[in-house]
């Protein structure tokens, strides 16, 4: 198989769960013939759903590489889930497309998934399509989402280019606007306003074009798809194309728009990670992306890249720019999701895996040359949302950590961190199912059990006045006694901790200080609230006593950790808690009850704006009750809310939560001893 990069196409079917993106991806493939058999997501065949968890689901979990020829093009296109925790996988099959496929479906019009698909686009600078599917249900309204699109995005932008024959139950088929010259007589008036109204798109960006137009005169249908394909590269249209899988209807003039209009690889430029303009070619020296790398037990260990420039043959050297190590390349493969295609040459617009890179990871630039410049890595939103993991069996904490840092490895928003202060692993994502999801691929992955629970918060503790503390160790054992008395003060210190020495006249050797510090040091890992790290303190030893037998190093320790809780008992010591800023994203109908769940939750608004049609918060919640928030906002908002949050500080936390903290530690410990 051998691909030439000005017949290929390369776009990534993006918007809202449930429109229709993986239906429509597998009618694309039989339509093309890539497949002998319709797939389809209600009878678990399909062919970008492939997995058995997405088959369950009868919903997209992870984004599907699929390819097939149009014609005398070559598609390359990806199925992404419109579900808002996988947002990673969408975020990466962005990267490596031209161009934005938008389902929308026909009843609903613009939901969240659709904005969300939008914005992406923007950020990544491609031209956008939309596909209004579904339009054979009930109450569907082509024109109405039309409509909607326009108001949203620009009533000279989204222009159609086919509109639905029939309606609902009845809807028979499409009518193309560029090429239809009799329409049935209800549509006439219609398709002729499309018409003009493309036209004037199609000559806007070209004088001499616009010129001839005006002038009366007819222009091919090259020149009039060379205008619109300008508009569309330059944002300055949508083209809108109307449709229903499940009916067959509007696909084929779906993907002869894209045939026609979508730029090609060769015309996208590209900058590298320091600015320099990269501007494809098919030959010279070859880069490519990247975007992804899975172990999958269907697929095996693979890097996922898109070839940028020039091209890859292979079973080749290539070096990895990003880390300067060298790769040995194998077979090159074209995906049609689980299958592989073994292809001899990549060219530019080619998504194409390999197995088993030694050392390239995810958002790595590959090349056959070091004259080649590497691309910036991708942005990927933070974790909103953590468990706490831990092994059902115990022996098994190393398996489940090297599971899942393969896991993190694929997915870039899953994290697994160890927080030093509560001791516990935490598995970080964007939601419960992609958690869920995750631990159920660790268990296929690693063959292990895992037990996950609600994370405890790092509380911590400091003083809000001075103290001072006092304490007599001494001890007759036998032999040799054990003495040390220390005298120490406290005082909050907002630059963080600082111990000072003060004793003067030796009352405490030189030599013992350390040993005093030790003391200190350890007393303030668990603090005498609520058992937290103590932090934010200056201390002060500026007396003590000693004896030339008895003193030992242990001695001061022990009488150091006992001063410092003396003196910190009468500092007024208070419990701290993170606080976390969170931007909170959705449609303003729910304004109210974001609201009022954030003054529930002890939050503070800062501040309210509206950005691209929807209302964003940003509001200052502790953090303990933001812990279960994805959840929340999703039922508040029907799945139509997202949110991003990130510490801000530690805070002092009010008496009354303060107290319940504190009990519920003080009822822990004496389970604790009672065992
Ligand atoms: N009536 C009707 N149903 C359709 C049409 N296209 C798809 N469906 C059905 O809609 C449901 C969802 O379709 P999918 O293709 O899984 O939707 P998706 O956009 O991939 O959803 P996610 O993977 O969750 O993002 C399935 O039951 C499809 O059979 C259509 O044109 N008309
Ligand atoms: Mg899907």
């Amino acid at each position: 198989m051998k691909f030439e990069a000005p017949r290929i196409r390369n776009f990534v079917a993006a918007g809202h769960s449930g429109t229709g993106k993986t239906s429509l991806c597998d009618l694309m493939l039989f339509k093309a013939k890539a497949v002998d058999r319709l797939g389809s997501v209600d009878s678990k065949t399909s062919v970008s759903d492939y997995t058995p968890d997405e088959q369950e689901k009868r919903s997209s979990i992870y984004a599907a590489y699929l390819t097939c020829a149009w014609r005398d093009q070559q598609f390359f296109f990806t199925d992404t889930p419109g579900y808002g925790e996988f947002v990673g996988e969408v975020i990466s099959a962005f990267r490596a497309s031209d161009a934005a496929l938008i389902v929308l479906d026909g009843v609903q019009g613009i939901e969240f998934g659709t904005t969300r698909a939008w914005k992406f686009a923007n950020d990544f600078k491609i031209p956008r399509f939309f596909f209004v599917n579904r339009l054979d249900r009930e109450m569907a309204d082509f024109f109405q989402v039309l409509e909607q699109l326009q108001e949203a995005y620009g009533k000279t932008v989204c222009i159609p280019l086919t509109i639905p024959v029939g309606k609902e139950n009845s809807l028979s088929g499409v009518i193309n606007i560029l090429t239809e010259k009799n329409p049935p007589a209800e549509y006439k008036e219609m398709v002729e306003k499309y018409h003009t109204q493309l036209m004037d798109t199609a000559v806007e960006s070209d004088e001499k074009l616009m010129e001839r137009y005006l002038e009366g005169e007819t222009l091919t249908e090259e020149e009039i798809a060379r205008g619109l394909h300008d508009a569309i590269k330059a944002g300055s249209l949508v083209p809108v194309f109307a449709g229903s899988v499940a009916k067959d209807a509007g696909v084929e003039e779906l993907m002869n728009g894209i045939f026609n209009l979508c730029q090609t690889p060769l015309e996208r430029i590209r900058y590298s990670a320091d600015g320099t303009e990269i501007k494809p070619s098919v030959d010279g020296d070859a880069a490519a992306f990247v975007f992804k790398s899975i172990t999958d037990p269907f697929i095996g260990q693979m890097a996922f890249f898109r070839v940028l420039t020039g091209s890859f043959k292979s079973n080749s050297d290539v070096i990895n720019l990003t880390s300067g190590s060298r790769e040995r390349i194998g077979q090159l493969m074209i995906l049609n999701g689980k299958n592989q295609i073994p292809i001899d040459e990549a060219v530019p617009g080619c998504i194409c895996a390999v197995a088993k890179l030694k050392t390239t990871k995810t958002g790595d630039t590959i090349a056959t040359s070091a004259n080649c410049k590497a691309m910036n890595p991708m942005d990927f939103p933070n974790a909103v949302m953590a468990y706490a993991i831990s092994a059902v069996k115990s022996g098994e904490e190393d398996k489940i950590m090297t599971g899942l840092h393969k896991l993190c490895e694929n997915d870039p928003t899953l994290r697994v961190e160890r927080d030093k202060e509560t001791h516990q692993t935490l598995l970080k994502g964007m939601g419960d199912q992609h958690i869920n999801n995750a631990v159920k691929r660790l268990k296929d992955l690693a063959k292990v059990e895992v037990n996950l629970s609600t994370p405890k918060i790092p509380y911590r503790e400091t003083v809000t006045s001075h103290g001072e503390g006092h304490y007599r160790h001494k001890k007759q054992s036998g032999g040799h006694g054990q003495f040390a008395e220390v005298y120490l003060k406290v005082d909050p210190n907002e630059a963080g901790y600082e111990f000072v020495n003060a004793v003067v006249g030796g009352s405490i050797p030189k030599n013992f200080i350390p040993a005093v510090e030790k003391g200190v040091l350890e007393a303030m890992e668990r603090g005498p609230l609520a058992g937290c790290l103590v932090e934010k303190m200056k201390i002060t030893v500026y007396d003590g006593k000693f004896h030339d037998v008895d003193s030992s190093e242990m001695a001061f320790k022990i009488a150091a950790r006992m001063a410092f809780r003396d003196a910190m008992a009468k500092a007024k010591p208070v419990l701290m808690e993170p606080i976390i800023t969170a931007r909170i994203m959705f449609p303003d109908t729910f304004t109210g009850d974001i609201s009022g769940c954030l003054n529930h939750k002890r939050g503070r608004i800062l501040g309210m704006e509206m950005d691209e049609g929807l209302q964003v918060i940003t509001a200052e919640v502790p953090h303990a009750e933001m812990l279960k928030f994805a959840t929340e906002l999703r039922s508040i908002t029907q799945g139509r809310g997202s949110f991003e949050m990130e510490f801000a500080r530690y805070e002092v936390v009010t008496p009354m939560v303060a107290n319940e903290i504190i009990a519920k530690f003080q009822a822990q410990n004496k389970e604790e001893e009672d065992l």
